[in-house]
């Protein structure tokens, strides 16, 4: 545990694997901490969400880049769905698209659901606070919008963005399942495209959360998503956490 804390990397890996591999030593990893006296940590949990092919990982790309900008470290969680990948591209790279993956203050980590539901949930949760405790500043969450997860997910966040497009319209269904409710933000990826407005003079109707428009993959927006990150995060200093 003394490599994780100093941030090191292969330490940092290492403790993944066993967190994902090994459900009993989550259980272990979260007693250890529970029974220690408790110091808040500095870094944050996103949670990023939204249906799939909405932009999420652009964005989260996106957000990492205006992060490191900021010299903040940037730990990014990826949980892909088992079924196969219809366009878009894997996380890794849009990261290698900005440029992010060869940065030392940038660590990615995917995690495959395998269909999996609450164990999935665990180990991205004790990932995600296994990050806090080597020293990042923000751990991104990317989510696909459709199962248990996702709600599992908000429920350890700190923040939870709902990532829609223009065209999200037909996808309410799955809004109204619960996760609307859930959102401390929306965000309007894929602005380029009509329908941009429409879409936000619905969200507007229906919630009282920020709503967002995003051009991900032109980097538009994200400045202003980031500055409310920041804001929002920041009052919640002095919480306990379980690391
Ligand atoms: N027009 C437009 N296309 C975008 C924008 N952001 C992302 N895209 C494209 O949308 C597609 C999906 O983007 P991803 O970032 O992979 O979306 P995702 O939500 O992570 O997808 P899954 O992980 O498969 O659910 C890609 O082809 C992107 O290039 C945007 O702001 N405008
Ligand atoms: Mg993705």
């Amino acid at each position: 545990m003394r490599g994780v804390e100093k941030g090191r990397i292969r330490a940092l890996a290492q403790a993944i694997t066993l967190l994902e591999n090994r459900p009993s030593f989550q259980q272990q990893f979260f007693r250890q901490f529970k029974s220690k006296s408790q110091k808040p940590s500095r870094g944050r949990l996103i949670g990023v969400t939204g249906s799939a092919g909405s932009g999420k990982s652009t964005l989260i790309a996106a957000l990492a880049k205006v992060m490191r900008s900021a010299r903040k470290k940037v730990a990014i969680v990826a949980v892909d769905p088992t079924s196969p990948k219809t366009g878009g591209a894997f996380l890794g790279d849009r990261v290698r698209m900005q440029n992010l993956a060869e940065d030392p203050g940038v660590f990615i980590r995917s995690m495959a659901s395998r269909g999996a539901k609450g164990g999935v949930a665990r180990a991205t949760e004790a990932v995600s606070k296994l990050f806090l405790k080597a020293g990042y500043d923000y751990v991104l969450i990317e989510t696909v919008g459709a199962g248990q997860l996702d709600f599992d997910v908000t429920r350890f966040t700190d923040l939870t963005i709902l990532v829609l497009t223009p065209e999200s319209g037909d996808d309410m269904q799955f809004m109204k399942a619960g996760l609307r409710e859930m959102a401390d933000a929306f965000v309007i990826n894929k602005a380029d495209r009509p329908g941009a407005h429409r879409m936000a003079d619905t969200l507007v109707r229906s919630s009282d959360a920020p709503i967002f428009k995003t051009v991900a993959e032109q980097s538009k927006g994200i400045q202003l998503l980031y500055q409310f990150i920041q804001k929002r995060t920041s009052s919640l200093r002095g919480r306990l956490r379980l690391i």
